[in-house]
């Protein structure tokens, strides 16, 4: 395969409900989209989960459209790789940029998958037509709208509720939520908001029976998340920490962690995404999908990628209208009364990209071509 043109745009999108983490409030997401295009004029589809801030991580959307521009775009142009597997080592001399990188690769995937004229999810190796659903919930404003929230997603069949949690929106909260759902598959997210000092309170979650604590301490760590590990019944899941198969694999070794959340930008896309899964499939830890609150474009590279073998838990990919008045793809991402989405059958990412909505959205564009 070769990238003859590459496309970045980057769209607003305004969330139907603000979202909030121990990091911060979201309510409108800047979001930059790539589109490649080979000598034939195939293209795909990729999108950059890089946040509007350097919080989550160190990305963030102005840097990932600049690293874009001016490396990874000039890096790929015009070279000629033997497959979308490829793609990621054309950009190996460029230090983390995980996120923007991935943007490229997986576009080059569902390019890829195109061509064949196979579903991605296959392409990729999937094995699960249809994947369970879990979402994400973040901090309210109140306890009630965050028990009322709940309940409106277990109604539409999600089979696992996350929350977020922060010092001050923890404990009482779990207990709460536990007391009026005894019985629901329940997890909660810190994104690194806790140290080794908050130990007591992080055990004092064993008593809820929590599926899981999503990356309760510090986004590089995996040191203390081993030592903090062996003090809790209930599993670590490593998010932030993870961001390649050397990661996972010594996250595993070091007992920093039980389950591992994948995340395509996280990892620098679909090969090293696959990498970690095949790791922890082989060391017995369950993985899952993990969101960034993508657009229908990284939605349904989430769900190609949710088909492979090792994501046996609910991911947080969930239906389009949790987000968005109206998405950018065609049909939106509809989730099933048992808390379910269908990988789609048609070809490459399977949804129809709906071009005029995305130009209409678009607030800046910039086209790359190959010399
Ligand atoms: O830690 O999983 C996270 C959103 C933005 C940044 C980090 C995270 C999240 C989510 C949202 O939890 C998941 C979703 O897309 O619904
Ligand atoms: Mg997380």
């Amino acid at each position: 395969m070769e990238i003859v043109q590459i496309e970045m745009r980057e769209i607003r999108l305004r969330l139907v409900h603000f979202f909030e983490t121990s990091f911060g409030r979201t309510t409108e997401r800047r979001i930059l989209l790539v589109r490649v295009l080979d000598h034939e004029g195939a293209e795909g589809w990729g999108e950059c989960t890089a946040g509007e801030g350097p919080f989550y991580s160190e990305e963030w959307i102005d840097g990932a459209w600049e690293v874009t521009r001016r490396f990874l775009a000039p890096m790929s142009l015009g070279r000629e790789v033997e497959s979308a597997a490829g793609v990621g080592e054309l950009f190996r001399r460029v230090r983390g940029n995980r996120m923007a990188k991935a943007a490229i690769e997986t576009a080059c995937w569902d390019l890829e998958a195109s061509r064949l004229g196979v579903p991605l999810w296959k392409h990729l190796g999937g094995v699960r037509p249809e994947i369970a659903c879990g979402v994400s919930i973040g901090i309210q404003d109140t306890l009630e709208e965050l028990l009322d929230k709940i309940e409106r997603e277990l109604a539409d069949g999600y089979q696992r509720i996350k929350i977020k949690v922060k010092p001050g929106w923890d404990r009482e909260v779990v207990e709460k939520v536990r007391a009026r759902f005894p019985d629901i598959n329940l997890m909660v997210d810190a994104n690194s908001a806790y140290t080794l000092d908050d130990a007591p309170m992080l055990r004092a979650l064993d008593e809820y029976g929590l599926m899981m604590i999503e990356q309760p301490l510090a986004y590089d760590d995996r040191e203390d998340h081993a030592r903090l590990q062996r003090q809790l019944k209930t599993p670590i899941c490593l998010d932030e920490s993870v961001r390649s198969a050397e990661d996972a694999r010594k996250a595993v070794e070091l007992g920093a962690c039980r389950i591992v959340n994948v995340k395509l930008g996280r990892v620098g896309g679909h090969a090293e995404a696959r990498r970690v899964e095949r790791v922890c499939r082989e060391s017995g830890i369950p993985v899952w999908c993990g969101g960034m609150l993508e657009s229908g474009i990284g939605r349904a590279q989430n769900i190609a990628m949710a088909t492979l073998e090792g994501f046996t838990l609910p991911g947080d990919i969930s239906a389009s209208a949790r987000y968005w008045e109206e998405d950018i793809i065609e049909p939106p991402v509809l989730v099933t009364p048992r808390g379910t989405i269908h990988a789609p059958d048609g070809p490459g990412l399977g949804f129809k990209i709906k071009r005029e909505r995305i130009e209409a959205l678009t607030v800046r564009a910039e086209t790359m071509a190959a010399a």
